[in-house]
């Protein structure tokens, strides 16, 4: 059912993910962070099921990206899927470590950073997530920046989001984003959106009013040598969002209680969304699940839109 293409790279592509390359049908890459360290389970593995039901219907192939054994996968099956959304082992993968996961026969879930390099590996130009990760708050003292940003200033990949993370600095990523030359595209609004809020209270440096034309100005990027990604941002259906006033309560004892208990590095994105949860009774993930579906309906448009051109 699965074919590996090189003997070099450990690389897999799924039965679906292959044919949908022999007959260039449009492909559309989904990280697995989300599912390991963004959501708990069974929540995760629902949201993992139904964006790529929601990418096949919208007439796109999804191909849900991660770290198995040491082999790198381009489309999970249902059972693969499942197995990652149901075990607390597997490795948070980006930039820097996702080569070390393949040396060391590891198994790992691939950020948004990871997911760009493994899909631009593969051919494929977009990809839908949740959120980006960016500047934290308070990141002059802690310096930490997700790679998610330098990434986008590197590698062609479009990524579909509802935003930065709210939990994260957005004007100090706005500016990151900015120094390193990417475009940051609010779908069909001048307002930029902050993840679960349709608003950060920011505009958007940038606004295309359909699929076609986001397709269209990647194009005419890439016709000009420019490298690098592109950062959409899709603000969450208003009948799925927590307006951000409520929100930022939330975030603010979500932080404080990150600072109690020392908190670093990588476990920070998880352990916020993990206390954003609890904080929220659960309301937060169904906003993010419902982020994310809407997130995959536009990037299956877009990729369809990238093969029509
Ligand atoms: N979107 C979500 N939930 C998540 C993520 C995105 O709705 O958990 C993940 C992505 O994999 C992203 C990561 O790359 O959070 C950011 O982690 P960090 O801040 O450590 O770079
Ligand atoms: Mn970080």
């Amino acid at each position: 059912m699965t074919k590996a293409i090189s003997p070099l790279l450990p690389i897999v592509y799924s039965g679906e993910v292959t044919a949908a390359k022999a007959r260039n049908a449009p492909i559309v890459a989904l990280e697995s962070t989300i599912i390991t360290h963004g959501m708990p389970y069974p929540g995760n593995l629902e949201m993992a099921r139904s964006v790529e039901s929601i990418i096949r219907q919208q007439g796109a192939v999804p191909a849900t990206i991660a770290v198995i054994d040491g082999v790198l996968h381009i489309g999970l099956d249902t059972a693969q899927i499942e197995a990652l959304a149901r075990r607390h082992d597997a490795m948070k993968l980006s930039r820097a470590d996702i080569a070390f996961a393949l040396a060391e026969r590891r198994t790992g879930a691939t950020t948004v950073a990871a997911t760009m390099i493994a899909a631009a590996r593969a051919g494929i130009s977009v990809f839908a997530t949740g959120g980006i990760g960016g500047v934290h708050r308070g990141a002059e003292e802690t310096f930490d920046i997700s790679a998610d940003l330098e990434e986008l200033g590197r590698t062609p990949v479009i990524v579909v989001s509802a935003g930065p993370k709210a939990i994260l600095d957005i004007p100090k990523t706005l500016e990151y984003l900015e120094t390193r030359g990417v475009p940051v595209v609010t779908y069909d609004s001048e307002e930029f959106p902050a993840f679960w809020s349709r608003s950060s209270g920011l505009p958007s440096p940038l606004t295309l009013p359909s699929p076609a034309a986001i397709a269209n100005f990647q194009r005419m990027r890439e016709q000009l040598g420019i490298e690098g990604g592109m950062l959409v941002a899709n603000p969450v259906p208003l009948a799925d969002e927590i307006p951000r006033e409520e929100m930022e309560i939330y975030i603010g004892r979500a932080l404080v209680n990150a600072e109690r208990e020392e908190i670093t590095g990588k476990n920070v994105t998880p352990f916020l969304l993990d206390n954003l949860f609890h904080l929220t009774d659960g309301r937060s993930l169904k906003t993010n699940i419902a982020l994310v579906e809407n997130n995959a309906r536009l990037a299956a448009e877009i990729a369809v839109a990238m093969n029509d051109r």
